[in-house]
């Protein structure tokens, strides 16, 4: 067994469930008493799915997509003391501008939430005359002062690295198109004042293996480890009765993160249960977040289920860097530097 180290913080009150003794596949297993958020948790709201939560203090707070009962998406925020029981918030978190003055999006959905330094960001996919990203920041998840569209339209799946490398933001993001986007890779881009993005970088492509055939996008926010980055991002497959989402696994290359050091072949979990291939969007597992505890090395990812639900699974560093590192396969389109 290896003995991958996370880097970060410890996590007091880590959600944790055993898992089983030998896996068929990939080592990572669903909290039994999933999903852990169903419908209609919140007034005039219908569903919530696709969200991302992390620890706050001794507790956990997280950015929840509502999908209001009209059926337009809006970010809801969350608390909860064990990241598995959460506490909703009934209104929509009211973003402003640097003056202070009420900007809200025409909708929001697909949030992510990742500190950088001494600040929580928030980034989602809104209408900016087309789906592009949007993207605001808090300290005390009471001011949401919205920051500037990093990129232009389309695109539509974005998260941001958790520290700055070389000096620079990093976030990885997936230009799509204005529909439901059959195509798609994972790009990166830098900013020095999350003003101006730029340096883009190719990361990695769909692959010929089923689940990611059509096209792949940024998951949780990579975790970072000795061995690199650690990154589960979601892939696609195009069967005659639509769209299938599973999660992938895949370590980025630590000072240079365009670079795939490692990419498992298999799917490390792909829609099973009824919560993940019965709801709104059947066959749909959508990793938002990871909560991750450095000193056990124990990682609980949040995942959203056939855009109706929340799920949660487990794995551990060593359990999974293992398991991708011993399947995994690059391509040159992986190794490169993504410049051309
Ligand atoms: C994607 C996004 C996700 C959604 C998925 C499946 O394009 O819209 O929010 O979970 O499709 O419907």
């Amino acid at each position: 067994m290896s003995e991958v180290k996370i880097i970060g913080d410890a996590v007091k009150n880590m959600p944790w469930q055993e898992g089983p003794a030998e896996f068929s596949g990939a080592p990572v297993w669903r909290y039994s008493e999933n999903p852990i958020i169903g419908r209609n948790p919140v007034k005039e709201v219908a569903r919530i799915f696709n969200s991302a939560v992390m620890p706050y203090g001794d507790e956990f707070i997280g950015v929840f997509r509502g999908e209001q009962t009209n059926g337009i998406p809006y970010i809801y925020l969350g608390r909860s003391k064990d990241a598995i029981h959460w506490n909703f918030d009934e209104n929509k978190i009211q973003f402003v501008d640097e003056e202070g003055k009420p900007f809200m999006p025409v909708y929001a959905y697909d949030p992510r939430l990742v500190k950088v330094e001494d600040t929580y960001y928030i980034i989602w996919c809104q209408d900016f005359y087309g789906a592009a990203i949007g993207m605001a920041k808090t300290k005390d998840f009471e001011t949401f002062v919205r920051v500037e569209n990093p990129f232009l339209p389309f695109n539509r799946n974005a998260v941001l690295f958790p520290r700055k490398i070389n000096g620079n933001f990093v976030m990885l993001s997936r230009p799509s198109d204005s529909g439901h986007t059959p195509f798609g890779d994972i790009f990166l881009s830098e900013s020095p004042d999350m003003l101006y993005w730029g340096k883009h970088r190719h990361v990695m492509s769909k692959s010929p293996e089923w689940w990611e055939s059509l096209k792949i996008g940024g998951g949780a926010a990579p975790i970072e480890t000795n061995e690199g980055w650690l990154l589960f991002y979601h892939g696609v497959s195009g069967t005659c009765n639509g769209y299938v989402y599973s999660i992938g696994g895949a370590i980025l290359d630590k000072e240079n993160p365009s670079i795939v050091k490692y990419r498992c072949q298999n799917f490390l979990l792909t829609p099973e249960e009824w919560y993940e291939e019965r709801g709104f969007v059947p066959n749909v597992t959508f990793p938002c977040a990871t909560i991750h505890d450095a000193e056990t090395g124990k990682i609980a990812i949040y995942y959203g289920a056939a855009d109706t639900y929340v799920g949660l699974a487990f794995t551990t560093v060593d359990l999974i860097v293992d398991y991708i590192k011993k399947n995994s396969v690059v391509r040159e389109s992986d190794t490169e530097i993504g410049r051309r």
